[in-house]
């Protein structure tokens, strides 16, 4: 597909799908995600009113690697080579999972990891060493990318183990606070959802650096307007509320990358395609 119009203005963006599922823990179907919201983005992506809602003039789609991939090194290669193909071409990539272990492959792209604070919108934590026998699990996503050297802002979390958080923010962490922060290198912070509503953004604003990474597992969303994900939890975000903290986040900073995970089409009566589709032309445009 292609979207290609004589009116784009500034920078232009490409999506890669990938439809890789290889360890899904609860309902299984992620890997018709990215097929889901290219249906949307066709459908229509080019009709929203809404204020920051541009619409898409120049974009590409491609498939990084076929469904039956389910292998974590083919698809972190394919990932890679897209994203890096789209940041020579001086696109913005936008990765469209699959599951969370997609992101992976798109900041293996940036050769420059302390320089790129990913801040991740989920809600779990994602910081497990290893799960279930591999450590390119999706709930261990988060810990890859501070393998990596990247800053880390999380929001909107509200499921974790005690193991993950401790070995990440110190022995006996427990997020009741709401704000949870690591000195670091890379540091990180942690903002729970009681935390973002009770605290407000502001606290960890400052520590998002000045190019960032957006990646955005759509179960931090509320099931009532998400419903469509692989491991739904109570108490979501609004949309709304997910916009309001994007639009904050990305006043004055430059978006390097980012993506839309997890949606499981089988779980979904539409609504939350139309929804991921709106947030990755929303991103798309930024
Ligand atoms: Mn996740």
């Amino acid at each position: 597909m292609n979207g290609g119009g004589a009116e784009s203005s500034g920078r232009t963006c490409g999506f890669v799908a990938s439809p890789y599922e290889a360890t899904a823990s609860f309902v299984a179907g992620c890997a018709f995600g990215p097929e889901a919201i290219a249906t949307e983005l066709e459908r229509a992506a080019h009709t929203d009113l809404r204020p920051g809602f541009a619409q898409v003039d120049d974009w590409t789609w491609v498939e990084a690697h076929h469904r039956s991939v389910v292998v974590p090194d083919t698809m972190r290669r394919d990932v890679e080579s897209w994203t890096r193909a789209l940041l020579v071409a001086g696109r913005l990539p936008i990765l469209v999972g699959g599951e969370h272990t997609v992101t992976a492959g798109a900041l293996a792209a940036f050769d420059d990891p302390s320089s790129i604070t990913v801040v991740q919108f989920d809600a779990h934590a994602d910081l497990r060493q290893a799960y279930e026998g591999t450590p390119w699990n999706h709930a261990c996503a988060m810990r890859r990318a501070l393998d990596r050297g990247h800053p880390l802002v999380q929001l909107g979390i509200r499921s974790a183990v005690r193991e993950e958080i401790g070995e990440v923010y110190g022995v006996g962490a427990d997020g009741s606070s709401g704000l949870l922060l690591r000195c670091g290198p890379p540091p990180a912070r942690l903002l729970t959802r009681s935390g973002l509503r009770d605290r407000g953004l502001d606290e960890v604003l400052d520590g998002i650096g000045a190019r960032i990474y957006v990646t955005i597992d759509l179960d931090v969303l509320d099931p009532g307007c998400a419903p469509g994900v692989g491991t739904p939890e109570p108490d979501g975000l609004s949309f709304w509320e997910l916009l309001d903290a994007l639009e904050r986040i990305l006043g004055g900073r430059t978006l390097a990358g980012a993506d839309v995970v997890e949606l499981c089409p089988a779980r979904d009566d539409g609504r939350t395609a139309r929804l991921a589709a709106r947030l990755t032309a929303f991103l798309g445009t930024a």
